[in-house]
């Protein structure tokens, strides 16, 4: 039989059964290759667990545990307890979580690591709804993205894991994009190299949920950013710095046209949408500012 661990050259077989063309393979891919072997992840339902795999199924060649969508962090914190208990403070301890196992069902347990200041890598990767489910509504679907549960558009915004990672003033946060794989794995490494806890907040492009053309994932996530939808930015000891300062931002439409999730939306109800758009990032721009000491 054809065995696609002895074909993988990386910690993530080949053959992997995500959609064609799914941003969170990239994500998966890369953080493996980063972190290296001396990792153990722990990784809730969601696609993740497509890497993860299925008893014999495994897709990586970590050891791994999944839990519940509720605990993802509180399970990374156990398991860095263990290794504190046996000596160990080289082995990297990584949650890998979807938006709805963080910024709904698993924050409390987040909350609980990020205040203890658990040396645990937590990553939240977005595809911004409960995709493995049939696509429902989390609270990071953006504002008028259509779902199975906001069938006519989420008629409010997305909270900001940034923002509450920063309210627990840990030692470092970061948002990335697979636009910028370099700039995604220096954070990694980054947080890798933390401290204590850290966390990085990766917008997932998902053809399946947003419904366009799987060859264009890369392209959205770039468009993402250049339209101010993601903004890509760091919280380092209480420092913040903004990666990408756009002195012009590209219009939303040219985000949004290639996506089914926003065709219900007719061209007023666009134009609020880049208001809206706009208002959240001068929001988050005047924030940085203000933390920044510059204003
Ligand atoms: C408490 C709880 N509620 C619901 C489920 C069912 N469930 C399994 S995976 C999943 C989707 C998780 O969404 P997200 O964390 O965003 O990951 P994604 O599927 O988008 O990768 C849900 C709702 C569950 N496992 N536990
Ligand atoms: S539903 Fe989306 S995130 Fe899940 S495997 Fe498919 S493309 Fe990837
Ligand atoms: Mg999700």
């Amino acid at each position: 039989m054809y065995d696609i661990q002895h074909e993988s050259k990386g910690l993530v077989s080949h053959g992997v059964n995500a959609c064609a063309g799914c941003g969170l393979e990239l994500i998966a891919r890369n953080t493996m290759e980063v972190l290296g072997e001396n990792t153990i992840v722990v990784i809730p339902p969601g696609c993740g667990s497509l890497f993860s795999g299925y008893g014999a199924g495994a897709a990586m060649k970590l050891p791994g545990f999944q839990g519940n969508l509720e605990n993802t962090a509180a399970c990374a914190a156990g398991i860095r307890a263990a290794l504190n208990a046996k000596g160990d403070k080289e082995t990297t301890v990584l949650a890998f979580a979807g938006d709805g196992g963080t910024v709904d069902i698993g924050l409390q347990s987040l909350s609980g690591v990020m205040e203890r200041r658990d040396k645990v890598l937590y990553i939240c990767y977005d595809n911004e709804a409960y995709m493995n489910t049939g696509i429902q509504g989390s609270s990071s679907t953006p504002y008028q993205a259509s779902t199975t549960t906001t069938p006519t558009g989420k008629p409010t915004e997305r909270k900001s894991l940034m923002e509450i990672a920063i309210a627990h003033d840990i030692p470092y946060a970061a948002t990335a994009s697979i636009h910028n794989l370099r700039d995604f794995r220096r954070k990694v490494q980054k947080a890798k190299d933390t401290n204590g806890p850290s966390l990085i907040h990766i917008q997932t492009p998902c053809p399946t949920g947003w419904r366009y053309d799987p060859a264009r994932s890369v392209e959205l996530a770039r468009l993402a950013v250049q339209t101010g939808a993601w903004i890509l930015y760091e919280y380092e000891n209480g420092k913040i710095k903004v990666n990408m300062k756009l002195k012009n931002l590209k219009s939303i439409e040219e985000y949004i046209k290639p996506q089914r999730r926003f065709r219900h939306l007719s061209q007023e109800d666009i134009e609020e949408l880049q208001e809206t758009v706009k208002k959240n990032y001068q929001r988050i721009m005047d924030r940085l500012e203000y933390m920044e000491g510059t204003v």
